[in-house]
């Protein structure tokens, strides 16, 4: 083919693309996009700071030593961190909407300006795709649906740096086009390109906007706020369980429910000094001391109880272990990601941190870990082991 016939191609093809000139409606634009990103930009960080903030709960030994308090912290955090995601999701529909014509921008012909256009066009493929991927992820994960075969965990904090990366790149490179939609009005009466009387204003897109964002919000979270339960029509695990909190994982899926009704049961507890084996009753012997703990899912649902038990530095004591020893709790479970977790020695010398024994004054249900259960402070509930049957001091 000669290079007649290819630039004859070429510009067919070029007319089967829709050109960014053709996407008319005044609704579009950088106006609405950068109001509805500087809500983006909001949400994003709080889900970055929170989530960073949950993720070094989940570290074994987390870089920094965590607050042990106020007892409420993780379950505040978390839940702003769901309704932070759960809010991006309509802001960033209603976003690419907002941009979607973009798409069809001609790539320039000069070499440095075409190497400029695909480094920006790169960062924008890849916060999409980044953001997509996050909210993907994440709205799935609150649902507890795992369609894919990777580790949630991982590739949930690994993506929320590249998200974030490339955000703080693409608002850099627009600063001049986001300082000039800010400096418009949102709405100007009788512009060429604006809506005719009575059509939609962009004024109403961003109103919707944000009714949907905060509609969203409320629907997945306001199960905790009482009184609201019934319009939390998206809340996971918003119904009641055994003893007034809901269930994760059963006793029965968990595959323990015969080895928790075993009277031979007892608890090891393995220290420096010596080990010691306690049965039910050597633990109700013991001091026991009450609090009211939240369980906060990563999921974003919480409940509070009155939990009783012993506190785990009375456990540790009788082995020979002291206040800066972290523990490592382990379940009767054999098989799953949370059947052991490890308590920072701050965490384990807090005097509300229990092996529990009741929920609301009752022995716990099999579904809540009976015979004993771990519950602390500002912990996330994946390390709030049930079903425990071995307790060992560690060294920092
Ligand atoms: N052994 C064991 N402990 C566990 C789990 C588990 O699967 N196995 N699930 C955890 C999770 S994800 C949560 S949210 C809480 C739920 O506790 P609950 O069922 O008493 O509400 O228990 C935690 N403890
Ligand atoms: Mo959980």
């Amino acid at each position: 083919m000669n290079e007649r016939a290819l630039r004859g191609v070429a510009a067919r093809i070029d007319e089967c693309i829709p050109r960014t000139e053709s996407f008319t409606s005044g609704l579009r634009g950088p106006r609405t996009a950068a109001r509805i990103g500087l809500w983006l930009g909001i949400t994003f960080s709080i889900a970055f700071a929170t989530g960073l903030y949950s993720h070094a709960s989940q570290l074994a030994t987390p870089p920094v030593a965590l607050p042990t308090g106020p007892t409420r912290l993780y379950q505040v955090t978390q839940a702003l961190h769901v309704a932070a995601g759960t809010a991006s999701i309509p802001l960033l529909l209603v976003k690419l909407w907002s941009v979607f014509p973009r798409l069809f921008v001609r790539p320039p012909t000069r070499p440095r300006e075409l190497v400029l256009h695909l480094l920006e066009r790169g960062s924008i493929a890849l916060l999409v795709g980044a953001a997509i991927f996050q909210l993907v992820t994440g709205l799935a994960n609150s649902a507890q649906w795992y369609p894919w075969s990777f580790g949630f965990v991982g590739a949930h904090y690994a993506l929320a740096w590249v998200a974030v990366g490339s955000l703080a790149v693409h608002v850099a490179v627009k600063l001049p086009v986001i300082r000039r939609a800010f400096a418009d009005p949102v709405d100007d009466e009788h512009a060429p390109g604006d809506p005719a009387p009575g059509a939609p204003t962009r004024r109403t897109l961003l109103h919707a906007t944000w009714a949907s964002a905060a509609v969203a919000v409320v629907a997945t979270t306001a199960a905790e706020v009482p009184g609201l339960r019934r319009v939390a029509v998206l809340a996971v695990r918003s119904g009641q369980g055994p003893q007034g909190i809901p269930v994760n994982r059963s006793a029965l899926a968990a595959g323990v429910a015969d080895l928790v009704a075993d009277p031979a049961w007892r608890l090891r507890v393995i220290g420096p000094t010596t080990t010691v084996e306690l049965s039910l009753d050597d633990l109700r012997a013991m001091a026991q001391h009450s609090a009211v703990l939240p369980i906060s899912c990563v999921e974003g649902w919480s409940a509070s109880g009155e939990w009783g038990g012993v506190p785990v530095r009375d456990v540790m004591a009788l082995v020979g272990g002291g206040p800066s020893d972290d523990v490592v709790v382990r379940s009767l479970q054999t098989r799953g990601a949370y059947r052991e977790s490890r308590l920072p020695a701050n965490f384990a010398r807090h005097g509300d941190s229990l092996l529990a024994l009741t929920l609301g004054g009752e022995p716990l249900d099999p579904d809540h870990g009976f015979p004993c259960r771990l519950i602390a402070p500002a912990r996330p509930g994946v390390l709030q082991t049930k079903w425990v049957h071995e307790v060992e001091v560690v060294a920092p």
